[in-house]
């Protein structure tokens, strides 16, 4: 038996709000989850895994014709689906009315339901979001039953607010497999049992490095699993040194360089560090044309040779406030007075 297992796709959510991208983005989130059903069928996937928030909010039902046209197109796997905390049902809910492909299993009641799939001998435990927050650790008490079943669990959360989760609680509860949702960022919670495979594509700036699916091989009750990265694009945070000889030509240059070597088709923020020349400034602006970029921070000094400073401004006002640090400035709070002062005092037409 193979599954594929994704999470938080949150269709419907436009990322980077504000950013001239934004739209276009949000019709990334339906073309990467589009092809991760491509792949499902390339794969031949028995299962297919859905641990919460396809949708970043309540779904239309427009856009539930789309997913099960989609779900339609799987020529051999059965998908099983829950709703998480952003496509929480409520009473009325288009999820709860709507007439799913036969090859769709929905686990959306609030109470933990067990599915069993004899022709994959496989059984799947899971519940749905009814609520926007449930600060219960409500998987702590699940026990699987014993038999020759693969037993998967299919469950969302993992904060306080989100079903606090139990490592040693779930690592004994009888599952063979644990499709666990709602941390976006992907990683290995109990090792060779439970996952999140976090958002399929990454929704937010702190969803940083690499996004898409886990693939599992089951044979007689032992599971080998993978991480298969899918999504088109990453965040990445990356740091552009500036040295003293540098200009805003020559900074826009450097962010263009490093910008073009981690990939032009990802989104960035950025850092300046180092120090720069005293009467430099960076084109802050300017710089943003580089390519996607939400943010740049100036991290960078102004490169006062200190030294120098003092000897040729010694007994006056410069030489002085200078002096008046010591041996040198005492952490980043006094770096920042002696720099600003100093700008001031050598640079006061600014
Ligand atoms: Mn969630």
């Amino acid at each position: 038996m193979r599954f594929m297992h994704i999470a938080d796709v949150h269709l419907g959510a436009a990322p980077d709000r504000g950013f001239p991208w934004s739209q276009e983005r949000g019709r990334e989130l339906w073309e990467s989850f589009r092809r991760c059903i491509a792949d499902a069928n390339e794969k031949k996937v028995d299962l297919l895994l859905i641990a919460g928030d396809l949708f970043h909010r309540q779904p239309q039902p427009q856009e539930l014709r789309e997913v099960n046209y989609l779900f339609s197109t799987l020529e051999k796997t059965v998908v099983a689906l829950i709703a998480g905390n952003h496509d929480y049902l409520q009473p009325h809910s288009p999820y709860l009315s709507f007439p799913w492909n036969e090859n769709v299993v929905t686990l959306f009641s609030p109470e933990c339901e067990r599915v069993r799939l004899p022709e994959l001998r496989t059984e799947i435990y899971g519940f749905s979001y009814h609520r926007r927050e449930i600060p219960e650790p409500r998987y702590d008490d699940l026990q699987a039953e014993k038999d020759d079943y693969f037993k998967i669990l299919l469950a969302h959360g993992g904060d306080a607010e989100h079903i606090p989760l139990n490592r040693e609680r779930l690592s004994e509860a009888g599952f063979d497999y644990i499709a666990l949702g709602h941390i976006h960022r992907p990683q290995v919670y109990i090792r060779n049992l439970a996952m999140f495979a976090g958002a399929l594509e990454p929704i937010d700036c702190d969803d940083i490095g690499p996004h898409g699916y886990v693939l599992g091989e089951v044979q007689k009750k032992r599971v080998r699993l993978s991480f298969v990265e899918a999504a088109s694009r990453r965040y990445c945070r990356e740091k552009v040194e500036i040295t003293e000889e540098d200009t805003a030509y020559s900074v826009r240059e450097k962010i263009a360089d490093k910008i073009r070597a981690c990939g032009a088709q990802h989104t960035y923020r950025i850092d300046l560090t180092g120090q720069h020349h005293p009467r430099f400034r960076p084109d802050i602006r300017e710089y943003m044309k580089c390519g996607r970029i939400l943010e740049i921070n100036d991290r960078s000094l102004p490169a006062f040779h200190l030294e120098e400073l003092r000897r040729q401004y010694r007994g006056q006002l410069i030489g002085d406030y200078i002096e008046s640090f010591g041996d040198g400035p005492q952490g980043t709070v006094e770096q920042k007075a002696l720099y600003y002062g100093l700008e001031a005092l050598l640079y006061p037409e600014r």
